[in-house]
């Protein structure tokens, strides 16, 4: 059966299917007492028991989530509200009527400017009941609540603050005109764009949900771990009901109810439509939710109808009336939005006479105005009430409401209300009417703005409450840290080299767990890893930090008896996020930013398969950006062809194209542990000491060889992403043709081996490189390139990569794990260009030989490309290199991997 079936056939058997009422009016008589008498839990129990009862008898109730269409919180058990509710509403409507005029204003000015009304309109009362009497500032001793809010309400967001004086008229005038004269104001919630006010980037939809779980779980990491007290603050995410769609949004939600957040509170604004149209119009995604999110253990509350509607179910009492609301489907409750009183009595009430009958003493527009509880400052007030007194489970509030609310003729609950940023001046007086917003009809084509004096009523109210909790909000603090860093020497072991085979992953969970020891900053490190910790051999870090576990470890692991068991403890340090990328990146998100939510620095280390990494979580990745996130991303088993028995899905040539999207990303390839340890430095100094806001992606490799001791004065080169790194032999040096080949990663030892047989086989002198970032080099070189452009008078600067290869003889090759592009990113400032070889094409399973030939990157490949080179530039002859290609061994008609 279907929740859909399972409706109806509950719905019929407890209402059509009563063959003898007086036996069901006992029943119900008696359950009443239990409730009178002995309350809840007793209640609980025996209706229970009865279930028990009736399974043990072959009686199988169909299963259901849900509960029937009305409000969680019955009418009787509704707080008091302790705000003036005439006052809030007005202040409601001026922060409406703003947020209408800024998107209309706008609009006027240029209608390719664009903007949101109607998600705000929706909304208003959502938001307004947590500014006025929920969400907490920040403060001296009280971080706040985190809030994030959906993307598309930022109109509303930045009313208020208009109105509470944050945000200048100027920059109201100029929304959604970042560029204009005086500054302007970002559309959607962008941290990188405006850095005092949004700290959360929410308009990808999907990102917001699940960043904000893992963030409700990151405060009590940081709790349970003893580095902050974050008891008392809430976690608000505000989502649109579409946005549900997302697999982002609820992808995580058994996490926040396995680990208990209560300090969680998701509210979903079902105004049952999305861009397109209904969410649901079959269906109905407020029960649609309920049955997931209860499934998954969390405190449901819905919030369905406003108080118009209490007196009506109070007396239904046969049940009808929320019958009929079980079985409209969200389409015909959308139609009701913009239909008449009458098509509403006719059409909802009009299908049972007995509901008719409730409705008869109320005129039409009583009909149409019975409110939905998502407009209801009450009954929002009272699910947000409960949702903050709940315990042991998050909680998510589904409150229902209107797309386009007070739009009117213009687009209220209107399937193209989404993009509506157009009002006439009929829609306009429509709107002000509507909700009393004191501008004379000589304005009102003009949308103007409108701030109450600040003597008034209004004003004073709003600020006292904002007052009242602590300041503003949404508020960023930059602040400024300055942690003390581990001193140069704890690395020394990486400078020296190693005798014995490591690969670059080793090399680096090495240092991992040197810096966990560190006095200073150990304690700040989070390393995150999603269920690969073995894969890396990490394994030892379970013993020596632990694995984080709100509450310890409650049995005994079945390797307890081994030095290396699987220690999971509520002071763990290591986040093991099992298989999801998106909720380890959200735990990084968390981590990262905690120097600007919490003022407290953490050094998020999240290690993962590199290929499951941009591919898969890029918008994250992206929005980590945008957050001014810091810390440190590790591509493990990095590498097209180092990588070697995996296969297609497994093997990555290309994250460095990804990562090379991202502006304030660092991206490196490295091949030795010297070289690791130099950029972790560099990396921590910047982040944690220079205060950049700016991260890092460094890929490693699972191939073991000999870690090369650092040569002399080669960290600049190391950081700017270029270094020579071994000469061509000194025999060679003069009278031998000269070239030079560029490596990164485990290619650079192809590149050496390939040294090797230039010299040893074709008198060729090729010097060799590191280059560990191509995404930096070409970072600088344009930065130079554009000081030239726009200073044409002044002497030229000269990027690093000019520099360090003007004087050398070309030609110059480079080969990389990666695809073609990465090193071709930097052709243009390369005496003659740089020929690329590289990775195109689909990985495949074979040795690692096998598959640095087929794409064309091992020794003998880079050797016939520097020959070939050469011969463009007339110092080889053709002979000659069809002689080394048949001399190497490789076949002129092997297979394209670009398309094989
Ligand atoms: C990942 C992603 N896909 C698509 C969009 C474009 N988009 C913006 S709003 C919207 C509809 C939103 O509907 P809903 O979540 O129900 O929010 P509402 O505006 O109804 O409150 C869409 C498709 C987006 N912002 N992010
Ligand atoms: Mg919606």
């Amino acid at each position: 059966m279907t929740q859909d079936n399972v409706q109806e056939y509950i719905s019929n058997v407890s209402t059509n299917g009563d063959s003898d009422a007086d036996e069901t009016e006992e029943w119900l008589e008696a359950l009443e007492d239990v409730i009178q008498v002995k309350g809840p839990e007793r209640t609980i129990f025996l209706l229970n028991k009865l279930v028990e009862k009736g399974y043990s008898q072959g009686i199988k109730l169909p299963f259901t989530a849900n509960t029937p269409y009305v409000n969680t919180i019955p009418a009787d058990q509704d707080p008091v509200f302790p705000g003036d509710r005439v006052i809030e509403r007005r202040i409601k409507s001026i922060i409406r009527w703003n947020a209408m005029a800024m998107v209309v204003r706008a609009n006027m000015k240029d209608p390719s400017v664009g903007g949101h009304i109607s998600t705000f309109a929706s909304a208003a009362t959502l938001y307004e009941v947590g500014f006025n009497h929920f969400f907490r500032a920040k403060g001296e001793k009280f971080d706040g609540d985190q809030v994030f809010f959906q993307g598309h309400a930022s109109p509303g967001i930045y009313s208020r603050a208009f109105v509470e004086g944050r945000i200048s008229l100027k920059h109201l005038e100029n929304f959604r005109r970042e560029l204009a004269r005086g500054g302007g104001l970002s559309y959607y919630p962008h941290p990188w764009l405006m850095p005092h006010f949004w700290e959360f980037p929410t308009v990808s939809m999907g990102l917001s949900p699940i960043t904000a779980i893992y963030q409700a779980r990151f405060n009590r990491y940081l709790q349970d771990r003893g580095l902050k007290d974050i008891s008392k603050g809430h976690v608000w995410a505000f989502l649109g009901d579409g946005e549900t769609d997302e697999p982002e949004s609820l992808g995580a939600i058994t996490l926040a109810a396995r680990e208990k957040l209560d300090n969680l509170i998701f509210v979903i604004n079902c105004n049952l439509q999305r861009l397109d149209g209904p969410v649901r119009g079959n269906g109905k995604i407020i029960q649609e939710l309920e049955t997931i999110f209860r499934g998954a253990g969390w405190n449901v509350i819905k919030v369905i109808w406003g108080d118009d509607w209490d007196a009506l179910l109070a007396r239904d009492v046969s049940g009808k009336l929320v019958q009929r609301m079980n079985e409209c489907v969200d389409g015909e409750f959308q139609k009701y939005a913009v239909e008449s009183g009458d098509y509403i009595r006719k059409n909802f009430f009009g299908k049972y006479p007995e509901l008719l009958k409730m409705v008869e003493h109320l005129s039409d527009t009583r009909v149409k105005k019975l409110r939905r509880g998502g407009h209801d400052p009450l009954k929002v007030y009272a699910a947000y009430l409960a949702a903050t007194q709940n315990v042991g489970s998050p909680t998510v509030i589904l409150a229902k409401t209107i797309k386009g609310y007070g739009l009117g003729e213009a687009g209220e609950g209107k399937n193209i209300t989404h993009q509506q940023k157009k009002l006439n001046e009929q829609e306009l007086k429509h709107f002000r009417d509507r909700f009393d917003i004191p501008i004379p009809n000589s304005k009102i084509n003009t949308a103007p703005f409108f701030r109450p004096e600040p003597d008034s009523e209004e004003m004073q109210y709003l600020l006292e409450r904002r007052q009242a909790l602590g300041g503003f909000v949404p508020e960023r603090r930059t602040v400024t840290v300055s942690l003390q860093l581990p001193k140069k020497a704890l690395f020394d072991e990486f400078y020296s080299g190693s005798d014995r085979e490591v690969s670059t992953t080793m090399a680096f969970v090495r240092m991992l767990t040197v810096m966990l020891k560190d006095e200073k900053i150990g304690k700040r490190i989070v390393p995150i890893v999603p269920d690969e910790a073995r894969t890396f051999g990490m394994e030892s870090l379970f013993r020596q930090c632990g694995i984080y576990s709100h509450v310890g470890q409650v049995y005994e692991p079945v390797d307890a008896n081994t030095f290396l068991y699987y220690r999971e403890a509520t002071d763990g340090q290591i986040l093991e996020e099992g298989i999801t990328e998106a909720g380890s990146m959200a735990s990084f998100t968390a981590a990262g930013t905690s120097y600007a939510t919490h003022g407290e620095v953490m050094i998020p280390f999240f290690i993962f398969y590199s290929m499951f990494g941009f591919q898969r979580v890029g918008d994250l990745i992206w929005a980590f950006g945008d957050l001014r996130g810091r810390g440190f991303l590790l591509g493990a088993t990095s590498g097209r062809t180092t990588l070697n028995g995996e296969g297609l899905q497994h093997e990555d040539g290309h994250s460095h194209v990804l990562a090379s999207t991202i502006p304030n990303l660092l991206t490196y390839d490295p091949t030795f542990a010297y070289e690791i340890a130099v950029i972790l430095q560099d990396g921590m100094q910047r982040m944690y000491q220079n205060n950049e806001d700016i991260f890092y992606y460094i890929t490693l490799g699972n191939e073991n060889y000999k870690m090369a001791p650092m040569p002399k004065g080669v960290e600049e080169g190391i950081l700017k992403g270029l270094y020579k790194f071994r000469r061509a032999p000194r025999s060679q040096r003069k009278t031998a043709l000269k070239a030079h080949i560029f490596g990164s990663g485990s290619i650079l030892n192809e590149a050496l081996r390939a040294q090797e047989i230039l010299s040893d086989k074709f008198n060729i002198a090729a010097d060799v490189w590191s280059a560990t970032s191509y995404k930096e080099l070409r970072r600088e070189a344009l930065e130079v390139e554009r000081w030239n452009l726009f200073h044409p008078t002044q002497k030229p600067r000269k990027p690093y990569l000019s520099q360090v290869s003007e004087k050398e003889e070309g030609p110059f090759v480079a080969a990389s794990d990666y695809m073609k592009i990465v090193p071709e990113q930097v052709t243009r400032w390369v005496p003659g260009g740089l020929y690329s070889l590289g990775t195109d094409g689909f990985g495949r399973s074979d040795t690692r030989a096998e598959l640095r030939r087929f794409f064309e990157i091992d020794a003998e490949c880079i050797a016939i490309a520097v020959m070939n080179q050469l011969r463009l530039r007339g110092k080889l002859k053709a002979e000659v290199v069809k002689k080394a290609i048949a001399e190497l061994g490789v076949d002129p008609n092997k297979s394209n991997p670009v398309t094989s």
